[in-house]
Formats: structure tokens, sequence, C-alpha cells
């Protein structure tokens, strides 16, 4: 596949504990580019509409609560197969479930405070794009 752009965010608690320049260093030592990178405040309502797709789920509000009314570190990347290669690096849901070497997998454990977003396709990179990064042209 071809080149191609994903978008990541570094969910509160990756900033709280440090972990921002080790996690990008990751992407970067893969040889994925990052092509904008930015600290946002997440309000609750940014938040509520980045993962409408969840609304009504049990671990919905928590889910809002870790992210909403905080600041993340939101990236966009850009590499041949992007979406899949970040996927594969940022590792299982589950931290408990995620392979070591990945960035869940070595950091985290909490299920909902699992570190790291990253878009699971094509039409979410577009979505969240717009909603993280409304500028940002292809
Ligand atoms: P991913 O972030 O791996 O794409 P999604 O899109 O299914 O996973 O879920 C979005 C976010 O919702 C996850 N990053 C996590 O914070 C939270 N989440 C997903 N499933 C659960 C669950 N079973 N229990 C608690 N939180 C969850």
């Amino acid at each position: 596949m071809s080149e191609e752009y994903t978008l990541i965010f570094l969910k509160p608690s990756a900033i709280r504990r440090g972990l921002v320049g080790r996690i990008l260093a990751r992407f970067e030592d893969k040889g994925l580019e990052i092509v904008s990178l930015k600290t946002i405040f997440m309000s609750r309502d940014m938040a509520m509409d980045f993962y409408s797709v969840h609304r009504g789920k049990p671990f919905f509000d928590e889910l809002i609560n870790t992210v909403g009314d905080k600041k993340i570190v939101a990236a966009i990347l850009k590499g041949r197969s992007a979406i899949s290669v970040v996927r594969s690096l940022i590792g299982a849901t589950d931290p408990v479930k995620a392979a070591p070497g990945t960035v869940r997998g070595d950091f985290g454990l909490d299920i909902t405070d699992n570190l790291i977003h990253a878009s699971d396709s094509k039409e979410s990179f577009v979505r969240e794009a717009a909603i993280l990064f409304p500028d940002f042209k292809a």
C-alpha cells in the first residue's frame, strides 16, 4: 500500500508520566514522518464528539473523564500503510493483552487509560482529523 496518513493522540496520563518523547520516538524509529504535532486542550464536548461511536457503552463516562477537560498531545503521522503500522505499534486495546514491545504492552495496565489513541481506518482518520486538525490538508 502507498503512503497514507494516520492520527494519534497521547492521553493525559502519557503526558503526566513523561512518556511523550519516548512514545513519539517509536513512530519515528519505524520511519513514519510526524507531519503535524500539537498539544490540545480536549474539552468534554470535543471528547464526546471524538468518541461518539462509543456513546452508550458501559465505559463511555469513564473514557470521557479520562480525556475530557485535559491536555492531550495529538499528531498526524505519514508513511507506508501508516494506519495499520501504527495500530500494530500501539498494541491491543487492553494493555494486559497487548504484546511486549508495543506502546500499551510496555507502558500500560489500565484499559480505559491506555495511553494512546490511533485511527483504525481511513474513514476514522478523516473524521478524527476534522475534529483535532481542522486545518489539515493532505
Ligand atoms: P482502540 O483505542 O484500541 O481503538 P476502541 O476504539 O475500541 O479501542 O475504544 C476506544 C477507547 O475506549 C479505548 N482506547 C479505551 O480507552 C476505551 N475502551 C475500549 N474498550 C474498553 C473496555 N472494554 N473497558 C474500558 N474502556 C474501554
